[in-house]
Protein backbone atom coordinates (compact mmCIF):
# COMPACT_ATOMS: atom_id res chain seq x y z
CA UNK A 1 0.00 0.00 0.00
CA UNK A 2 1.65 3.31 -1.03
CA UNK A 3 0.77 6.67 -0.01
CA UNK A 4 -2.70 7.77 -0.92
CA UNK A 5 -1.58 11.84 -0.54
CA UNK A 6 1.51 13.46 -2.33
CA UNK A 7 4.17 14.26 -0.18
CA UNK A 8 4.70 18.15 0.45
CA UNK A 9 6.66 20.00 -1.68
CA UNK A 10 9.43 20.29 0.98
CA UNK A 11 10.07 16.80 1.20
CA UNK A 12 9.27 15.74 -1.95
CA UNK A 13 12.73 14.06 -2.25
CA UNK A 14 11.70 11.23 0.84
CA UNK A 15 11.44 7.72 -0.71
CA UNK A 16 7.26 8.23 -1.35
CA UNK A 17 7.15 4.20 -0.81
CA UNK A 18 8.36 3.85 2.69
CA UNK A 19 6.20 6.99 3.90
CA UNK A 20 2.75 7.43 5.30
CA UNK A 21 1.94 10.73 4.40
CA UNK A 22 -1.19 11.90 6.77
CA UNK A 23 -0.99 15.54 6.10
CA UNK A 24 1.18 18.08 4.84
CA UNK A 25 2.97 18.42 8.09
CA UNK A 26 3.05 15.03 9.25
CA UNK A 27 4.66 12.03 7.32
CA UNK A 28 5.20 8.39 9.07
CA UNK A 29 7.71 6.05 8.14
CA UNK A 30 6.56 2.59 7.27
CA UNK A 31 6.80 0.15 10.18
CA UNK A 32 8.69 -2.04 7.40
CA UNK A 33 11.28 0.42 6.15
CA UNK A 34 13.14 1.45 8.99
CA UNK A 35 16.12 -0.84 7.76
CA UNK A 36 18.58 -2.93 9.90
CA UNK A 37 21.61 -0.38 9.78
CA UNK A 38 21.35 1.56 12.95
CA UNK A 39 20.70 4.84 10.99
CA UNK A 40 17.61 5.56 9.40
CA UNK A 41 18.43 6.93 5.80
CA UNK A 42 16.93 10.65 5.58
CA UNK A 43 14.35 9.82 2.83
CA UNK A 44 12.59 7.33 4.98
CA UNK A 45 12.75 9.88 7.94
CA UNK A 46 9.38 10.94 9.38
CA UNK A 47 8.75 14.57 9.66
CA UNK A 48 6.48 16.33 12.16
CA UNK A 49 5.39 20.36 11.88
CA UNK A 50 3.15 22.36 14.10
CA UNK A 51 2.96 25.13 11.74
CA UNK A 52 3.85 25.64 8.22
CA UNK A 53 7.57 25.78 8.07
CA UNK A 54 9.19 28.80 6.68
CA UNK A 55 10.56 29.19 3.20
CA UNK A 56 13.10 26.83 1.37
CA UNK A 57 15.06 30.45 0.78
CA UNK A 58 16.26 29.73 4.39
CA UNK A 59 18.53 27.04 3.43
CA UNK A 60 20.14 28.73 0.49
CA UNK A 61 22.82 30.21 2.33
CA UNK A 62 23.01 28.49 5.40
CA UNK A 63 26.09 29.97 6.90
CA UNK A 64 24.53 33.10 7.46
CA UNK A 65 21.25 32.23 9.36
CA UNK A 66 21.18 33.88 12.93
CA UNK A 67 20.91 32.71 16.12
CA UNK A 68 20.54 35.35 18.92
CA UNK A 69 22.09 34.02 22.23
CA UNK A 70 20.23 35.57 25.60
CA UNK A 71 20.19 34.99 29.40
CA UNK A 72 23.95 34.45 29.40
CA UNK A 73 26.48 37.31 30.59
CA UNK A 74 27.34 38.39 26.96
CA UNK A 75 24.04 38.24 25.24
CA UNK A 76 24.95 38.34 21.38
CA UNK A 77 23.66 36.69 18.28
CA UNK A 78 26.05 34.17 15.78
CA UNK A 79 25.98 33.11 12.55
CA UNK A 80 25.64 29.14 11.71
CA UNK A 81 29.27 30.30 10.14
CA UNK A 82 30.50 31.76 13.22
CA UNK A 83 29.29 28.95 15.30
CA UNK A 84 31.43 26.64 13.12
CA UNK A 85 34.48 28.12 14.40
CA UNK A 86 33.24 27.08 18.20
CA UNK A 87 33.52 23.52 18.52
CA UNK A 88 32.45 20.19 16.84
CA UNK A 89 30.44 17.45 18.06
CA UNK A 90 28.39 14.65 16.30
CA UNK A 91 25.52 13.04 18.56
CA UNK A 92 23.70 9.97 17.31
CA UNK A 93 20.42 9.62 18.43
CA UNK A 94 16.73 8.71 18.69
CA UNK A 95 14.10 11.68 17.12
CA UNK A 96 10.55 10.65 18.03
CA UNK A 97 7.48 12.53 18.50
CA UNK A 98 5.59 12.54 22.02
CA UNK A 99 2.77 11.14 20.13
CA UNK A 100 4.28 8.37 18.33
CA UNK A 101 2.35 5.18 19.38
CA UNK A 102 -0.62 7.90 19.75
CA UNK A 103 -2.86 5.35 17.41
CA UNK A 104 -2.93 2.62 19.70
CA UNK A 105 -4.85 4.32 22.54
CA UNK A 106 -8.58 3.11 22.81
CA UNK A 107 -9.75 6.66 23.83
CA UNK A 108 -8.54 7.75 20.14
CA UNK A 109 -7.17 10.87 21.71
CA UNK A 110 -6.85 14.09 18.75
CA UNK A 111 -3.68 14.68 17.00
CA UNK A 112 -2.30 12.24 14.03
CA UNK A 113 -2.78 8.88 14.84
CA UNK A 114 1.02 7.39 14.27
CA UNK A 115 2.12 3.95 14.73
CA UNK A 116 5.68 3.47 14.98
CA UNK A 117 6.99 5.82 12.19
CA UNK A 118 7.38 8.78 14.30
CA UNK A 119 10.04 8.09 14.82
CA UNK A 120 14.33 7.56 13.29
CA UNK A 121 17.47 7.26 14.63
CA UNK A 122 19.89 9.79 13.12
CA UNK A 123 23.54 11.22 13.70
CA UNK A 124 23.26 15.24 14.24
CA UNK A 125 26.38 17.26 13.64
CA UNK A 126 26.81 20.66 14.95
CA UNK A 127 28.32 22.57 18.11
CA UNK A 128 27.90 21.58 21.46
CA UNK A 129 25.45 24.27 23.81
CA UNK A 130 28.44 24.27 26.56
CA UNK A 131 30.94 25.73 23.91
CA UNK A 132 27.87 28.69 22.92
CA UNK A 133 27.86 29.17 26.49
CA UNK A 134 32.07 29.50 27.25
CA UNK A 135 31.95 31.92 24.39
CA UNK A 136 28.92 34.12 25.70
CA UNK A 137 30.79 34.18 28.91
CA UNK A 138 28.19 31.51 30.98
CA UNK A 139 25.12 31.93 31.92
CA UNK A 140 23.14 34.82 33.61
CA UNK A 141 22.49 34.07 37.19
CA UNK A 142 19.93 32.01 38.28
CA UNK A 143 18.47 30.47 35.32
CA UNK A 144 16.74 27.06 35.33
CA UNK A 145 15.59 26.04 31.67
CA UNK A 146 17.17 26.65 28.26
CA UNK A 147 14.61 28.01 26.10
CA UNK A 148 14.40 27.33 21.83
CA UNK A 149 12.44 29.51 19.80
CA UNK A 150 11.14 28.15 16.44
CA UNK A 151 11.83 30.44 12.83
CA UNK A 152 8.68 30.39 11.58
CA UNK A 153 6.85 33.25 10.54
CA UNK A 154 3.76 34.36 13.02
CA UNK A 155 1.20 35.87 10.79
CA UNK A 156 0.45 39.90 12.21
CA UNK A 157 -2.15 40.47 14.53
CA UNK A 158 -1.70 36.77 16.05
CA UNK A 159 -0.60 36.54 19.68
CA UNK A 160 2.83 34.42 18.96
CA UNK A 161 2.07 32.27 21.89
CA UNK A 162 -0.69 30.82 20.78
CA UNK A 163 1.17 29.75 17.56
CA UNK A 164 4.86 29.51 18.09
CA UNK A 165 6.86 26.79 18.34
CA UNK A 166 9.21 27.83 21.71
CA UNK A 167 10.03 24.89 24.32
CA UNK A 168 11.77 25.48 27.27
CA UNK A 169 13.82 22.15 28.87
CA UNK A 170 15.24 22.00 32.05
CA UNK A 171 19.44 22.52 32.50
CA UNK A 172 20.47 19.06 33.10
CA UNK A 173 19.02 18.68 29.71
CA UNK A 174 21.75 20.56 27.51
CA UNK A 175 24.52 18.70 29.10
CA UNK A 176 24.90 16.69 25.35
CA UNK A 177 22.90 19.16 23.66
CA UNK A 178 24.05 21.06 20.18
CA UNK A 179 23.01 23.11 17.75
CA UNK A 180 23.29 21.24 14.52
CA UNK A 181 23.49 22.04 10.72
CA UNK A 182 24.76 18.79 9.64
CA UNK A 183 22.40 15.43 10.05
CA UNK A 184 23.62 11.77 8.43
CA UNK A 185 26.98 13.98 7.09
CA UNK A 186 24.32 15.75 5.42
CA UNK A 187 23.23 19.69 5.16
CA UNK A 188 20.56 20.20 7.36
CA UNK A 189 17.94 19.99 4.90
CA UNK A 190 14.15 22.36 5.31
CA UNK A 191 12.40 19.45 6.60
CA UNK A 192 14.28 18.29 9.64
CA UNK A 193 15.00 22.28 10.61
CA UNK A 194 17.72 23.98 8.60
CA UNK A 195 19.75 25.50 8.31
CA UNK A 196 19.86 24.98 12.17
CA UNK A 197 18.69 22.73 14.83
CA UNK A 198 18.47 22.87 18.75
CA UNK A 199 18.99 19.03 19.72
CA UNK A 200 18.45 17.56 23.09
CA UNK A 201 19.33 14.07 22.93
CA UNK A 202 17.14 11.65 24.85
CA UNK A 203 14.49 13.82 24.92
CA UNK A 204 10.76 13.86 23.18
CA UNK A 205 10.62 15.34 19.05
CA UNK A 206 9.14 18.52 20.75
CA UNK A 207 12.20 19.54 22.13
CA UNK A 208 14.20 19.70 19.36
CA UNK A 209 13.24 22.76 17.91
CA UNK A 210 14.25 23.23 14.29
CA UNK A 211 15.28 26.49 11.98
CA UNK A 212 15.98 27.93 15.92
CA UNK A 213 16.45 31.96 16.15
CA UNK A 214 16.63 32.50 19.50
CA UNK A 215 18.03 30.28 22.31
CA UNK A 216 17.31 32.00 25.70
CA UNK A 217 18.49 30.86 29.16
CA UNK A 218 15.54 31.69 31.44
CA UNK A 219 14.10 31.75 34.97
CA UNK A 220 10.91 30.29 33.85
CA UNK A 221 9.37 28.29 30.81
CA UNK A 222 8.52 29.62 28.02
CA UNK A 223 4.73 31.38 27.97
CA UNK A 224 3.91 30.23 24.67
CA UNK A 225 1.35 27.31 24.64
CA UNK A 226 3.06 24.39 23.15
CA UNK A 227 5.04 24.80 26.45
CA UNK A 228 2.36 25.71 28.84
CA UNK A 229 -0.49 23.71 27.80
CA UNK A 230 0.40 21.32 24.97
CA UNK A 231 2.69 18.17 25.41
CA UNK A 232 1.29 17.88 29.26
CA UNK A 233 0.69 14.59 30.63
CA UNK A 234 -2.51 14.77 31.68
CA UNK A 235 -5.43 12.55 32.30
CA UNK A 236 -7.76 11.59 29.78
CA UNK A 237 -10.66 14.23 29.59
CA UNK A 238 -8.12 16.99 31.19
CA UNK A 239 -6.42 19.66 29.23
CA UNK A 240 -2.85 20.06 29.97
CA UNK A 241 -1.46 22.83 32.17
CA UNK A 242 1.49 23.78 34.13
CA UNK A 243 0.91 21.48 36.75
CA UNK A 244 1.23 18.16 34.47
CA UNK A 245 4.55 16.79 33.41
CA UNK A 246 6.17 18.58 30.86
CA UNK A 247 7.02 16.01 27.81
CA UNK A 248 10.92 15.53 27.98
CA UNK A 249 13.07 12.56 28.94
CA UNK A 250 12.09 9.62 26.54
CA UNK A 251 11.84 6.27 28.11
CA UNK A 252 13.31 2.55 26.92
CA UNK A 253 10.86 1.10 23.60
CA UNK A 254 11.63 -1.13 21.05
CA UNK A 255 9.06 -2.73 18.37
CA UNK A 256 9.58 -5.39 15.73
CA UNK A 257 9.96 -4.25 12.19
CA UNK A 258 10.21 -7.33 10.10
CA UNK A 259 7.83 -9.12 9.82
CA UNK A 260 5.27 -6.87 10.43
CA UNK A 261 2.66 -7.56 7.94
CA UNK A 262 -0.37 -9.37 9.67
CA UNK A 263 -1.37 -9.84 5.64
CA UNK A 264 1.75 -11.25 4.49
CA UNK A 265 1.99 -14.95 5.23
CA UNK A 266 5.80 -15.45 5.88
CA UNK A 267 7.56 -18.72 4.76
CA UNK A 268 7.51 -21.53 7.42
CA UNK A 269 10.85 -22.56 8.62
CA UNK A 270 13.80 -20.04 9.94
CA UNK A 271 12.38 -17.16 10.17
CA UNK A 272 14.52 -13.63 11.28
CA UNK A 273 12.60 -11.73 13.67
CA UNK A 274 14.15 -8.54 13.13
CA UNK A 275 13.24 -4.47 15.28
CA UNK A 276 14.82 -1.79 16.89
CA UNK A 277 14.95 -0.94 20.76
CA UNK A 278 16.21 2.70 22.38
CA UNK A 279 17.24 3.09 26.07
CA UNK A 280 15.66 6.69 26.30
CA UNK A 281 18.30 8.27 28.77
CA UNK A 282 20.49 5.67 28.88
CA UNK A 283 22.11 2.53 26.48
CA UNK A 284 19.22 -0.26 25.21
CA UNK A 285 20.97 -3.35 26.91
CA UNK A 286 18.83 -6.33 26.56
CA UNK A 287 15.72 -6.63 24.31
CA UNK A 288 13.93 -10.05 24.42
CA UNK A 289 10.81 -11.39 21.97
CA UNK A 290 7.86 -13.43 22.32
CA UNK A 291 6.33 -15.16 19.11
CA UNK A 292 3.30 -16.31 21.86
CA UNK A 293 2.00 -12.86 22.94
CA UNK A 294 3.96 -12.18 26.17
CA UNK A 295 3.86 -15.54 27.68
CA UNK A 296 7.69 -16.69 27.03
CA UNK A 297 10.78 -14.33 25.90
CA UNK A 298 14.29 -15.26 24.54
CA UNK A 299 16.78 -12.72 24.13
CA UNK A 300 17.23 -11.31 20.94
CA UNK A 301 20.87 -9.91 19.52
CA UNK A 302 22.18 -6.96 18.57
CA UNK A 303 23.34 -6.69 15.52
CA UNK A 304 25.47 -3.64 14.16
CA UNK A 305 27.86 -0.72 15.75
CA UNK A 306 27.07 0.57 19.13
CA UNK A 307 26.24 3.75 18.38
CA UNK A 308 25.76 5.47 22.33
CA UNK A 309 23.17 5.93 24.83
CA UNK A 310 20.77 7.95 22.79
CA UNK A 311 20.73 5.74 19.44
CA UNK A 312 18.90 2.99 18.98
CA UNK A 313 19.96 -0.52 17.73
CA UNK A 314 18.29 -3.00 15.77
CA UNK A 315 18.23 -6.57 17.04
CA UNK A 316 17.59 -10.08 15.62
CA UNK A 317 16.10 -13.18 17.03
CA UNK A 318 16.19 -16.24 14.44
CA UNK A 319 13.00 -18.51 15.29
CA UNK A 320 12.22 -21.88 13.76
CA UNK A 321 8.18 -21.43 13.35
CA UNK A 322 5.67 -24.26 12.22
CA UNK A 323 2.52 -22.67 9.83
CA UNK A 324 -0.07 -20.93 12.67
CA UNK A 325 -0.49 -17.09 13.83
CA UNK A 326 2.31 -15.80 16.01
CA UNK A 327 1.75 -12.57 18.21
CA UNK A 328 4.66 -11.42 18.15
CA UNK A 329 6.31 -8.89 21.05
CA UNK A 330 9.45 -7.52 22.12
CA UNK A 331 10.63 -5.57 25.24
CA UNK A 332 13.98 -3.42 26.16
CA UNK A 333 15.36 -3.13 29.38
CA UNK A 334 17.85 -0.84 29.39
CA UNK A 335 21.47 -0.02 31.44
CA UNK A 336 19.91 1.55 34.79
CA UNK A 337 17.45 -1.28 34.17
CA UNK A 338 14.19 0.48 33.31
CA UNK A 339 12.00 -2.05 30.65
CA UNK A 340 9.56 -0.98 28.61
CA UNK A 341 6.11 -1.68 30.66
CA UNK A 342 3.62 -4.42 28.92
CA UNK A 343 0.67 -1.47 29.39
CA UNK A 344 0.69 2.07 27.80
CA UNK A 345 0.11 4.74 30.85
CA UNK A 346 -3.25 6.23 29.50
CA UNK A 347 -3.36 10.53 28.99
CA UNK A 348 -5.38 13.11 27.30
CA UNK A 349 -3.68 13.33 24.21
CA UNK A 350 -2.06 10.11 23.76
CA UNK A 351 1.63 11.23 24.62
CA UNK A 352 4.66 8.58 25.24
CA UNK A 353 3.20 5.30 24.20
CA UNK A 354 5.58 2.51 25.15
CA UNK A 355 3.52 -0.61 25.85
CA UNK A 356 4.80 -3.04 24.22
CA UNK A 357 1.63 -5.38 23.95
CA UNK A 358 0.38 -1.90 21.97
CA UNK A 359 3.49 -2.67 19.37
CA UNK A 360 2.76 -6.42 19.35
CA UNK A 361 1.94 -7.95 15.07
CA UNK A 362 0.20 -10.88 14.53
CA UNK A 363 1.87 -12.64 11.81
CA UNK A 364 0.82 -15.66 9.70
CA UNK A 365 3.09 -18.50 9.29
CA UNK A 366 2.13 -20.76 6.28
N1 LIG B 1 10.50 22.87 15.47
C1 LIG B 1 9.82 23.86 14.89
N2 LIG B 1 10.44 25.06 14.68
N3 LIG B 1 8.53 23.72 14.49
C2 LIG B 1 7.86 22.55 14.73
O1 LIG B 1 6.67 22.47 14.38
N4 LIG B 1 7.92 20.29 15.66
C3 LIG B 1 8.53 19.49 16.67
C4 LIG B 1 10.05 19.41 16.52
N5 LIG B 1 10.64 20.70 16.28
C5 LIG B 1 8.53 21.49 15.37
C6 LIG B 1 9.90 21.69 15.71
C7 LIG B 1 7.98 18.12 16.80
S1 LIG B 1 6.51 17.93 17.67
C8 LIG B 1 8.66 17.02 16.39
S2 LIG B 1 8.10 15.46 16.75
C9 LIG B 1 10.00 17.14 15.71
O2 LIG B 1 10.34 18.51 15.46
C10 LIG B 1 9.95 16.41 14.38
O3 LIG B 1 11.18 16.50 13.73
P1 LIG B 1 11.35 16.01 12.20
O4 LIG B 1 12.74 16.39 11.82
O5 LIG B 1 11.23 14.48 12.24
O6 LIG B 1 10.28 16.58 11.37
MO1 LIG B 1 6.36 15.71 18.19
O7 LIG B 1 6.96 15.56 19.81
Amino acid sequence: VSAEKPLPGYAKWKDANSMIVHSANTVETRRDAFGSAGITPLDRLYIRNNLTPPSEDIVKDPDSWKVEISGVKSPRSFTVAELKTLGLETVTMVLQCSGNGRGFFPHKPSGTQWTVGAAGCVSFTGVPVKAVLEATGGMADGMKYMTSTGGEEIPAGLDPNTLMVERSVPLSGIEDAILAWEVNGEALPLAHGGPLRMIVPGYAGVNNVKYVKHVAFTKDQSPAKIQQSSYRFSPIGVKGTPEYDSIWEMDPKSWITMPSDPNQPVKAGRVQITGVAMGGMSEPEKVEVSVDGGKSWKEAEFIGPDLGKYAWRSFVLSAELKPGTYQMACRVTNEDGKSQPENRVENNRGYVNNSWRDHMVAIKVA
